[in-house]
């Protein structure tokens, strides 16, 4: 059986955990201790030497790298080829996608959110800056479009669904960004979603 190594909280293993979910294979979630720092010790470094969750084992295939493990499974899992389209074009743009939620996306907001969980001081402004400034471009490229490439849902979707929804926990609100909070909708709404694990950080803290 297929597994993924993982842990709740993180929207990185989510995408993958969606992706999983979302073609009906039969899988195993494996958490690590990433607070007791089992990722940095031998029996995972032999998984993935770069000491990061999420890794997907499936028989002797080792994939480490959330969006690596969207292609990987998309590729070999999906029949339609529709999570992860041929054409050179469309391709093209899902990996423009997969590069803005490792860089852009990576680099702001799910840094923010690690901060508020993790109670660690970094300088929050250009981050945020840079967060609402994404936010504004995504939801203005949204505005007449339903998925990110082409007429379905492919794998840029998943990418970035996770830490979008996550915005919040990283103190950035999404008020601002209506098509973006339908297109999220619309995620949530696909045969075999799962949600992310709420945390009481940000703008969610003290909330009932
Ligand atoms: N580029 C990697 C990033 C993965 C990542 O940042 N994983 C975090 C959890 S969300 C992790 O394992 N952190 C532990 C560490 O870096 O020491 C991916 O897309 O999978």
């Amino acid at each position: 059986m297929i597994k993924l190594y993982w842990h709740p909280i993180s929207g990185h293993a989510h995408r993958a955990h969606m992706l999983l979910s979302m073609l009906g294979l039969d899988f195993e979630l494996i958490e690590v201790d990433l607070p007791a720092g089992e990722h940095q010790q031998a029996e995972f470094l032999a998984l993935n030497p770069f000491g990061q969750i999420p890794v997907l084992v499936d028989g002797e295939t080792i994939i480490a790298d959330s969006n690596a493990i969207l292609i990987y499974l998309a590729g070999v899992y999906d029949d339609n080829q529709s999570w992860l389209p041929e054409g050179p074009r469309d391709r093209a743009h899902v990996e423009q996608f997969l590069s803005l939620a490792a860089h852009r996306l990576a680099g702001s907001i799910a840094k923010l959110r690690a901060a508020n969980l993790f109670n660690r001081t970094i300088d929050n402004e250009p981050l945020a800056l840079e967060a609402y400034k994404l936010l504004a471009q995504l939801n203005g490229y949204l505005i007449e479009r339903t998925w990110l490439v082409g007429a379905k849902p492919t794998i840029a979707d998943l990418a970035l669904y996770s830490y979008l929804k996550l915005a919040p926990e990283a103190g950035i609100s999404l008020a601002d960004s209506p098509d973006l909070q339908r297109w999220l909708t619309q995620v949530e709404a696909l045969p075999g979603f799962v949600p992310m694990q709420v945390s009481n950080v940000g703008l969610n803290k003290n909330r009932s």
